[in-house]
């Protein structure tokens, strides 16, 4: 197992596009197994492959406070939405950066486990947000790029001096 790098906002390279998985083999359960030590690691509650200069749709996460319920979701689709729904959000590759993003409250979505195998899942509140969030990143979008250019603009110039900070 391995704890990957997690790429830090603004690099360009969270705005690539993922492609789907065609079949999930023992590499895609290697990399699954990394993304969720790294996620685990870090500490945080979800992390796309995106995240880790991967661009392929896979996501890990886990909501629980005793870490022990690690979700993976591939090619995940949301196939519902209902309701609308705010949360705190924050992400591993925008550290120390936190605020609020308007979501749907509760989705399905459809994906396959990491046997390749699909199941769907019915998510509300804290889940639905955090797979919403990992979503985005499959289509190359942070959260912090649904704020106003102003509210950017100021998230750039507190990560730029968190970044002299910590060196
Ligand atoms: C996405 O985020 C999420 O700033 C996952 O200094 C978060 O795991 C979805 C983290 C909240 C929904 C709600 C962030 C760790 C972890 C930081 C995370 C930090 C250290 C973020
Ligand atoms: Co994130």
């Amino acid at each position: 197992m391995a704890i990957l790098k997690i790429l830090q906002y603004p690099d360009k390279r969270l705005h690539t596009i993922a492609v789907p998985v065609d079949a999930v083999n023992n590499d895609t359960r290697k990399l699954i197994r990394d993304m969720a030590e790294t996620m685990y690691a870090a500490p945080g509650i979800g992390l796309a492959a995106t995240q880790i200069d991967v661009h392929e749709r896979i996501i890990v996460l886990d909501i629980s406070e005793t870490h022990d319920q690690l979700q993976v979701l591939i090619n995940p689709e949301i196939t519902m939405r209902n309701g609308t729904f705010e949360y705190e959000e924050g992400c591993l590759s925008v550290p120390g950066i936190y605020g609020k993003v308007k979501r749907s409250e509760s989705i399905t979505v459809k994906a396959l486990n990491a046997e390749g195998e699909p199941f769907t899942l019915d998510a509300t509140g804290l889940l639905a947000v955090c797979i919403q969030h990992e979503m985005d990143h499959l289509e190359g979008k942070v959260f912090v790029e649904y704020w106003s250019k102003f509210k950017q603009s100021r998230v750039l110039a507190k990560l730029k001096k968190n970044q002299r900070s910590a060196m």
